[in-house]
């Protein structure tokens, strides 16, 4: 028997039937042992190389820090306007476009369990919205309360007062009317590459508050009562985008690893803007699956590449249909109008 076989036969059964029991009464649920320990070690390697080299460049991305959180509160009427990361004094180390950073990290997105899950929640057509990574460290505060899917409006009774769609924030405290959720419209896959526990900023949640009517109040200490999504390394917590959530404290020595795979509605606009800034040898490279999850295809008719799908398009390098101009010469005769492109214009 080859390494290979006994790996699959002693891999421990994965009970998803639970998972999705799980989530459907409390918003989460943790899946133990997802990958295997070489696969942590060989995912974390990759994590913690890229990120020491994004310091090392000045690139890093950081949050988490006292001063930061300062902000958050003081603006958390709604109108907070900056990236938090953007703002100096971070102390977690974020790292979004993970799909640029590794072979090993991109198979994640399109592991069988993750879409299983997205799929479980969200239906069957689903995108990735972005691929990120939480390098929780001590020094780091309590994230505040939020829901992934904050960009979501909130039903209104008509003729009630309602929050404008363009002017929601990521901490706005609407409200449905009593009773009334929204489904979900986002789900969030993250993958512990070390334990999550009390102790080292385990993802902090509200057990069944994506059945909640209200948006969270983004006040550290938390508000509400909250408990540790904890876990091995290797593990999987699944939430459901309306679930209040934020990332633990690290009261360790040890970064505490996560990284998360989240994926919306078709309907919706991802958190990373793929177009521009993923390298072009991965969609190069990408299988029709990542490709569909990144975007490149046509649900109903959102997404399309004009004439070919754009999944074709992109295969095909056809850029676009141009700006065509009738022949002058064909246009003065009988015959049928034949057409050349023209340049751009304003005309
Ligand atoms: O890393 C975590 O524990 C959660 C991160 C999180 O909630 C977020 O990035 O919005």
């Amino acid at each position: 028997m080859s390494a290979q076989q006994s790996d699959v036969i002693t891999r421990p059964v994965i009970d998803l039937a639970k998972a999705k029991a799980d989530y459907a009464r409390d918003g989460y649920c943790v899946i133990p042992d997802v990958l295997s320990q070489s696969e942590v070690a060989e995912v974390r390697r990759r994590v913690l190389e890229q990120a020491e080299a994004e310091k090392a460049v000045g690139w890093a991305r950081e949050d988490g820090g006292p001063s930061q959180l300062k902000k958050v509160m003081e603006d958390q009427a709604g109108a907070l306007r900056e990236n938090v990361s953007e703002i100096k004094g971070g102390v977690n180390q974020r790292m979004n476009f993970l799909l640029n950073k590794g072979r090993v990290l991109r198979d994640l997105v399109t592991h069988p369990i993750a879409l299983e899950l997205a799929e479980h929640v969200l239906g069957a057509n689903f995108l990735l919205s972005s691929f990120a990574a939480n390098i929780a460290k001590k020094g780091g505060v309590l994230e505040p309360l939020h829901r992934d899917a904050w960009w979501c409006p909130m039903p209104a009774r008509k003729g009630d007062a309602y929050v404008k769609v363009g002017d929601r924030g990521r901490y706005t405290l609407d409200a449905a009317p009593q009773g009334v959720i929204m489904p979900p419209c986002s789900c969030n896959v993250v993958w512990m590459l070390t334990d999550f526990t009390e102790e080292n900023g385990g993802t902090r949640i509200v057990p069944g508050s994506h059945l909640r009517s209200d948006n969270p109040d983004a006040s550290v200490p938390h508000k509400v009562p909250t408990i540790a999504a904890t876990g091995k390394a290797g593990s999987v917590v699944f939430f459901d985008g309306s679930l209040w959530h934020g990332t633990g404290q690290n009261l360790t020595d040890e970064p505490r690893i996560g990284l998360l795979a989240y994926y919306c509605g078709p309907q919706f606009r991802q958190n990373e803007n793929f177009f521009v800034g993923l390298d072009p040898a991965v969609f190069e490279a990408a299988s029709d699956r990542l490709l569909d999850l990144l975007g490149f295809s046509t649900w109903i008719y959102l997404g399309q590449g004009d004439a070919l799908s754009s999944r074709k398009r992109l295969r095909a390098r056809e850029p676009w249909i141009p700006e065509m101009r009738r022949n002058v010469r064909d246009s003065a005769s009988s015959r049928s109008p034949t057409f050349a492109a023209g340049n751009a214009s304003d005309s």
